[in-house]
């Protein structure tokens, strides 16, 4: 089974637009908003190399970018 994280933090417009698209397809996915916990931030520098959000994590390799995390669920995620 596929492990995905979702970083992220509320008032990021572009994490908003991810958490936007999950809403509008009933897909529900673990989240870690890296403000209200700065040790998922460390964490999502360890895994990707940057702290930039939204960022998906699957199985331990990090999607960046808003809009390619839209596409990777359009291609991968099966309900
Ligand atoms: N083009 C990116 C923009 C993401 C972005 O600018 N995120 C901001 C928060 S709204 C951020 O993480 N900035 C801090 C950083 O890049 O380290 C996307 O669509 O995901």
């Amino acid at each position: 089974m596929t492990h995905l994280t979702l970083y992220h933090f509320v008032g990021c417009p572009y994490c908003q637009r991810v958490r936007d698209y999950l809403s509008k397809e009933g897909i529900h996915v673990p989240m870690k908003d890296i403000r209200q916990d700065p040790a998922s931030r460390e964490e999502l520098v360890k895994i990707g190399g940057k702290g930039q959000v939204p960022c998906l994590v699957v199985d331990g390799k990090a999607l960046y970018e808003s809009l390619d995390i839209i596409e990777w669920f359009k291609r991968n995620y099966k309900k």
